[in-house]
């Protein structure tokens, strides 16, 4: 089974020139132990080409690569797996093409498609986004930690939360019961990437020993 706390995804018009291995190398550097390539604009083969250098950068550290709405290139570059959305090839026609063993993680707005997503063996979901966010095109209406709570008490699958979490809010989304953690802009948009991760960290894992004590 995937699991992971703090997941970083690929925003790169939030890198300001930094290129991308450095950036992703220091999130992985600074402790997310889970990495998405998410690329809207590009050809097939920049996609590609990102995916293989990605692959190679998360092999040297053992972290999971998944590649967001690409189940080829995914393939192409043995990802640990994919992630889709609700417009997306959907999950049972995605399990077939990438096999019982990848990852599949599906993002989701509403109880009904969370269910849907466990019961179609989604490996995890995406839960948000808990707040406005602006990395997301046609995204919708924040879905508040409310959401988290209703996936709390219903769905076993792992769950991530996503969507316009910072440093300064990610509290109020651990305290809704959250333990895995997303993030695009907070991350790669920050000067101090390693560090960002590392607070956030801190964050999840205090929250974590306060719900076990
Ligand atoms: N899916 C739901 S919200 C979102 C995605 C990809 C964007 C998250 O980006 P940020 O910058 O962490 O708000
Ligand atoms: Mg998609």
């Amino acid at each position: 089974m995937v699991d992971f706390k703090l997941y970083t995804i690929t925003g790169e018009q939030f890198h300001e020139g930094r290129d991308l291995k450095h950036v992703m190398e220091e999130a992985i550097h600074g402790g997310s132990d889970i990495i998405q390539l998410r690329e809207k604009k590009g050809s097939k083969r920049e996609v590609l080409k990102k995916a293989r250098m990605l692959r190679e950068l998360t092999k040297k550290y053992n972290v999971p690569l998944i590649v967001n709405d690409h189940i080829d290139i995914a393939l192409a570059v043995d990802a640990d797996g994919i992630h889709l959305g609700q417009d997306d090839l959907p999950l049972e026609e995605a399990r077939k093409i990438i096999g019982p063993n990848k990852i599949i993680g599906i993002s989701t707005h509403s109880i009904e498609e969370a269910r849907e997503a466990e019961k179609g063996g989604a490996d995890y979901i995406g839960v948000g986004p808990i707040f406005p966010t602006n990395s997301k095109d046609d995204v919708v209406d924040p879905v508040t930690t409310s959401y988290i709570k209703e996936v709390m008490n219903e769905i076993t699958i792992p769950f991530v939360a996503i969507g316009g979490i910072k440093l300064h809010n990610v509290d109020e989304v651990l305290e809704a019961g959250a333990t895995r953690i997303c993030a695009i802009s907070e991350i790669v948009g920050s000067e101090d990437i390693k560090g960002t991760c590392e607070e956030f960290l801190v964050k999840i894992n205090r929250s974590k020993e306060s719900a076990n004590a």
